[in-house]
């Protein structure tokens, strides 16, 4: 009987601290996508004005560049820790993140590093830029975004 009993609570518990873990899982995956995609709408947020500039539709600065280069380089190397184990399209709801990310890491990471080396020319070159090469830089980070999008996120 006594011996009954204690397997019971054994069990009970051994099940709780599955189901916590379980529940932690969740939490991190869903957390994740939280804040990757905050991230990517910081990102987008900062790169809007650099466009606008290329476009004349914003008063051109160097030092608005600057700034927003900085902040993009920023976000960029927050990104990565965005991307936990289990928070691909199929394991949670709510994204469009392929599971290849994680099948294919070096490539994905490259693609990261490919964005922060856009944006760090941009802050590199800012200072000494005028209105009309604003447009080979938007294209430059541009063009790493979407070969990420393309190799990586669900349509
Ligand atoms: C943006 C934004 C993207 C990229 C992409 C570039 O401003 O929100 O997802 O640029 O459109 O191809």
């Amino acid at each position: 009987m006594r011996k009954a009993f204690f397997s019971i609570v054994a069990g009970l518990c051994a099940a709780g601290i599955v189901a916590g873990a379980a529940m932690a899982a969740d939490m991190k995956t869903d957390d994740a996508l939280k804040y990757r995609q905050g991230l990517f709408k910081a990102l987008a947020w900062q790169f809007g004005p650099v466009v606008g500039m290329a476009k004349g539709e914003v008063p051109f600065s160097n030092e608005q560049l600057a700034l927003r280069a900085d902040n993009m380089d920023a976000i960029a190397k927050m990104l990565a820790d965005g991307f936990p184990k289990g928070s691909a399209d199929g394991e949670i709801a709510g994204t469009k993140a392929k599971p290849e990310i994680w099948t294919n890491q070096a490539d994905f990471t490259a693609k990261l590093v490919a964005l922060q080396t856009a944006t760090a020319a941009l802050s590199a070159a800012s200072g000494t830029l005028t209105q009309g090469d604003v447009g080979k830089h938007v294209a430059a980070i541009g063009g790493t975004c979407k070969a990420c999008h393309d190799s990586y996120r669900n349509r």
